[in-house]
């Protein structure tokens, strides 16, 4: 099977909701050689805009995208530890508070936002989903955060990013604590609007920006978690 019908066959996996192909599939492609962030961006979250755009049209609904959502996690099972394992580490490169927003639940761009994060280098304090403003703000002070990491994915939680930068500055921590935001909805100027210090569109850009923020010579990068 050549790498083309494999991103093919793991684009499928996903958007019919298969997680136990999915997972078999990206498999498939580690044993073929492909590198786990190649299979992430060329396959699974273009099958993720496949569903998101399904959904938008109508044509697909909530149970599609909850199954498409399970098989994705299905083919990160098995792609995350091949990504950690091909990151280098060699020092904490700066310390991160991640969430998504008070009322939204979306993880998964979150969650490879701080696995790339973890494998470049950073320590991680992922708080999960839902997160109120407060809570960020708390563990930013509990673990003397250099950058908090605020993913939104609806336009009604999209405010909640702005809620956080308000409570870091209620907590005194601004502008000392960076606010990295991200998510499919936001964008540059909803950064500048609410006074962020960096969007981030991708995982990948993630990464080089918070070793911009922490003030850290651009290295490989996410180029080591390939
Ligand atoms: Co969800 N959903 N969803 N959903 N969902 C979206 C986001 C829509 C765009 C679909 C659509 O209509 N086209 C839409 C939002 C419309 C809008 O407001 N603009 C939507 C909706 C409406 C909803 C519900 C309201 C549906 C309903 O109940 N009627 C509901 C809301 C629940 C809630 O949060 N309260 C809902 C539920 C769900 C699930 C639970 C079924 C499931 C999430 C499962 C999970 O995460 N465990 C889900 C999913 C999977 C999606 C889509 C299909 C994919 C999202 C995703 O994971 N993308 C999405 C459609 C889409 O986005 N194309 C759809 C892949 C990741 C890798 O991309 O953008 O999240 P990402 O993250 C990137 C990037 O943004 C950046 O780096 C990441 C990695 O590259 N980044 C950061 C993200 N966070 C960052 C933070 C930083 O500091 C820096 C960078």
């Amino acid at each position: 099977m050549d790498n083309e019908q494999i991103l093919d066959d793991l684009h499928a996996a996903i958007v019919d909701g298969d997680p136990e192909a999915a997972a078999a599939v990206a498999q498939t492609g580690l044993t073929a050689g492909l590198a786990p962030l190649d299979i992430i961006n060329q396959a699974a979250m273009p099958a993720l805009k496949t569903i998101g755009e399904g959904y938008e049209a109508g044509e697909m609904f909530l149970p599609d995208l909850m199954m498409s959502a399970r098989a994705m996690e299905g083919a990160m099972r098995i792609l995350q530890p091949a990504l950690t394992s091909s990151g280098v580490v060699r020092e904490t490169a700066g310390t991160v508070v991640l969430g998504t927003v008070k009322g939204d639940i979306h993880e998964i761009g979150k969650n490879l936002v701080g696995l790339l994060l973890s494998v470049n280098g950073f320590a991680v304090h992922d708080l999960g989903v839902d997160v109120s403003a407060a809570r960020f703000a708390d563990k930013a002070v509990e673990v003397h955060a250099d950058i908090v990491g605020v993913s939104a994915l609806l336009t009604t939680t999209m405010p909640g990013q702005k809620a956080v930068i308000e409570a870091l500055a209620a907590a005194g921590l601004r502008p000392n604590v960076k606010v990295m935001i991200g998510g499919a909805p936001v964008t540059g100027a909803w950064a500048t609007e609410i006074g962020a210090d960096a969007y981030a569109e991708d995982a990948i850009a993630a990464v080089e920006i918070a070793r911009k923020l922490v003030g850290a010579a651009p290295t490989e990068g996410a180029e080591a978690a390939r």
